[in-house]
Formats: structure tokens, C-alpha cells, sequence
């Protein structure tokens, strides 16, 4: 049972205290966790998260007595030959390959590796695995992170998601950003440990360059020199870090490592989203205000705002409309005296939210319906307005 309650007793302080901390992950219940660190938008590393995993077991193995190494054989069984997007990490050049050529490079270089050949620095990354592999369950999501509204979106109307697998060599690395829309991302180690530079949002603008540019790599001096707060944290294999929205970050891989990560939106996050789609929304009007007497200037917003920023404004309405429909349904099976409050979650485990979640989700969308309305794109589309106004009128129905 997914158990969300009002947010009166949670004070876990750890971002009064300015630490990230670790906890295993029955070790806090989902209400604690959604309050206490994705309410405050604060980081945690949260252990013992894969052990059940399939993965786990067979993507590697300690046949050979102590030590754990990548099970190549068993990737290669288990997973068809495709193509993967791979990153070189020398020249960020992005290269598409096929997976068992890189696997075999990725082999041949940790058999070589205490030779004086040179190790490869390319990082397989941001692989859709669930693409190519649809029905092959080998992890399942955290329930800690269940309350995903843009992952339900897309998996259920088959739509590319936001779910990844990551696998790279010792030295690899992935360069300062922050993740997509502003959205949170959770990462869980399968093998090996990675190594995170995280920045509390607001402290990046302190590493602007004169054309407003921010670096493209950082590190822990560049950071203390430019006065820079920022926190430095190692995931070890079993481990998942839950990164809070707009955070940048970097990071790298101290070992050779393989993870599952998702970036994600919810209840919490969602107007944060909707700010980020809506300050895109403008740059792109302005960047394009030459056409702004052409028929269809707003249509070219929205599909230069969709290719720049991954996201337009119908879109995102999609998106809410959907989670809400989901929801009231719940209340109405509720309703009609079923005892069945489910949503399917991505890994097919069935997870059952308790009826305040429902309607804290509900309220918030409400909430962000009612801002949309007062946006002066949204007012003057009557397709985006009349949709709106509908679900704020359905939503109003049910509290
Ligand atoms: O593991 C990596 O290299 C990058 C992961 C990341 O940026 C994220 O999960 O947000
Ligand atoms: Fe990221």
C-alpha cells in the first residue's frame, strides 16, 4: 500500500543539517520519504535497493570466489544485439553501436587493464533498454518512487519514457548539468560506485561565464574557488541516490558500473515543470518574434518549444489530463463500492494508494490547471483554455 499522509509530524531535518544521509530502504516508510526528502527537495542515498533485482544476479556474478565481475556471457544471452547510443568521454562525441561490439571492447579492456594499454573511455548512456526489451523484468522500481506521473504517461500510452540503463567503464563520466525539464532522477547502482558532485539549486549561477555559460566540468577545486556549496557523495553497487529537481551534478564512475535510473515528475515537482515549460515558452517567442505576425505563430512556438526544451505546453496538459483521469477514476470505483484502488506501476507490481494520495494529487493538479489559466498563451489558445477549465470542473466535482 502506497500510504501518503498529511505532512504534520515529518521532520527528518537533514537538510537543516546540511548533510546527505543513508538509510536502507525499509527503513523509511513511503509517507517519511515523499515529505521529509522529495517534499523538501533534498538528496538521499538509499541502500539495499537492488538486492531483489533480477539483474542483480545475473548481470553479475562472484563465481570466482570473492570478487564480482560483469557477467558478459549472460548479457549477451539474455539481450539481442542492437544498437546503443555510446558517448565518448574524450571528444563528447556520440556514436551509435551495437551492443555486443561494445560489451566485447568493454571485456577486452578490463582484461588488459593492468597492462599499459590504454583503457577506452566510451559510456554507453541514456539506453531506453525497455525499448528493446520490453518484457524482460530485471529491476522494479523502488517503491520509495513510486509517485511517477510522467513515466505512467508514457509507458501506458506507449510513448518513449524516461526510464534508462547506464553501463560504463572505470573513468567515465557524465559532464555538469541538470536533468531534463527539471525534473528529479533516481539512479540505483546494479555494479560498482559512482561518484556525485551535487550542487543545491541557485549555487551554478556563481559558475557563469562572462557569455553567461555555465562549465561544462567541474571539480571540487574549480567548485571551493568560485565559493560554490556543493556536496560530494559516493554510490556503492545496491545503492540509489535520489537527486532533486533542479540540482545540477556530476558524475563519475570510479569503477566500472552498470545502472537503471529514471528522470520523473509528480505532485511535488510539477510546478516547477510547469515554470521551466513556461520561461522556455517565452525564450522561444522571442527567438522566433519575427513570425509573431505570421497565422500560426503559436503553433511554431509549440513545436520549437517541444524540440528545444523536449516538452510543449500541450503536451505537459496531456500529461495532467491523463494522471487526473486515472485518478478520479480510482474515486469513482472508489465510489461504486470496489475495494480496488490500484494503478499499474512501470515494473507490473500492483502498489495501492490510500485515497489522501489521490486526492493530493488531484488538488495539485487542480492547482496547476487554475495557473495555466492566468498564462497569456494558455488564455489566448481556446483548445488549451476549454481543456483546462473542464478538468478544473471535474477535478471540483470530486472535493
Ligand atoms: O550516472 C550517470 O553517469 C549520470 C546519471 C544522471 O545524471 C542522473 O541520474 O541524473
Ligand atoms: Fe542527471
Amino acid at each position: 500500500m502506497i500510504r501518503l499522509d498529511l505532512n504534520n509530524s515529518i521532520n527528518l531535518g537533514t537538510h537543516s543539517k546540511n548533510t546527505i544521509i543513508r538509510f536502507g530502504v525499509d527503513e523509511i516508510s513511503y509517507n517519511n520519504f515523499y515529505w521529509g526528502f522529495i517534499n523538501k527537495n533534498w538528496p538521499a542515498i538509499i541502500t539495499n535497493i537492488t538486492t531483489d533485482w533480477e539483474c542483480s544476479r545475473t548481470w553479475i556474478s562472484n563465481k570466482n570466489g570473492a570478487h564480482i565481475y560483469i557477467n558478459f556471457v549472460y548479457l549477451k544471452n539474455k539481450i539481442k544485439d542492437c544498437l546503443v547510443p555510446v558517448t565518448n568521454c574524450t571528444d563528447k562525441s556520440v556514436s551509435i553501436e551495437s551492443f555486443y561490439n561494445y560489451l566485447d571492447k568493454w571485456e577486452k579492456s578490463i582484461q588488459s587493464r593492468n597492462s599499459d594499454e590504454d583503457s577506452i573511455h566510451q559510456y554507453l548512456k541514456d539506453w531506453h533498454i525497455k525499448e528493446v526489451l520490453e518484457s524482460y523484468k530485471f529491476y522494479k522500481v523502488p517503491k520509495l518512487f513510486f509517485s511517477d506521473w510522467l513515466n505512467e504517461f508514457l509507458i501506458e500510452n506507449h510513448r518513449n519514457d524516461f526510464r534508462f540503463v547506464y553501463m560504463g567503464p572505470k573513468n567515465t563520466w557524465t559532464p555538469f548539468h541538470v536533468d531534463v525539464f527539471g525534473s528529479f532522477s533516481w539512479s540505483a547502482n546494479v555494479y560498482g560506485c559512482k561518484k556525485w558532485i551535487l550542487l543545491p539549486p541557485g549555487e551554478e549561477f556563481k559558475l557563469l561565464d562572462q557569455y553567461k555559460k555555465l562549465p561544462y566540468k567541474v571539480s571540487e577545486e574549480s567548485l571551493r574557488k568560485s565559493n560554490v556549496k556543493f556536496f560530494v557523495v559516493h554510490q556503492q553497487q545496491n545503492e540509489a541516490i535520489f537527486v532533486p529537481s533542479g540540482w545540477y551534478h556530476q558524475v563519475y564512475n570510479v569503477t566500472d558500473t552498470i545502472s537503471v535510473n529514471h528522470n520523473w515528475f509528480n505532485a511535488v515537482n510539477i510546478k516547477y515543470i510547469w515554470s521551466n515549460i513556461s520561461d522556455n515558452l517565452r525564450k522561444v517567442m522571442i527567438e522566433i518574434s519575427d513570425l509573431r505576425i505570421s497565422q500560426n505563430f503559436n503553433e511554431q512556438c509549440q513545436q520549437l518549444l517541444h524540440l528545444d526544451f523536449g516538452l510543449n505546453i500541450f503536451e505537459f496538459l496531456e500529461i495532467l489530463c491523463f494522471i487526473a483521469n486515472g485518478r478520479l477514476l480510482l474515486l469513482k470505483r472508489n465510489q461504486e463500492n470496489s475495494f480496488i484502488k490500484y494503478i499499474q506501476c512501470q515494473s507490473s507490481h500492483m502498489f495501492y494508494f490510500n485515497d489522501f494520495h489521490i486526492y493530493y494529487d488531484l488538488k495539485t493538479i487542480n492547482t496547476i490547471l487554475k495557473t495555466m489559466i492566468q498564462d497569456k498563451f494558455v488564455h489566448n489558445c481556446s483548445r488549451l483554455y476549454n481543456k483546462c477549465i473542464l478538468f478544473i470542473c471535474r477535478i471540483n466535482q470530486y472535493s
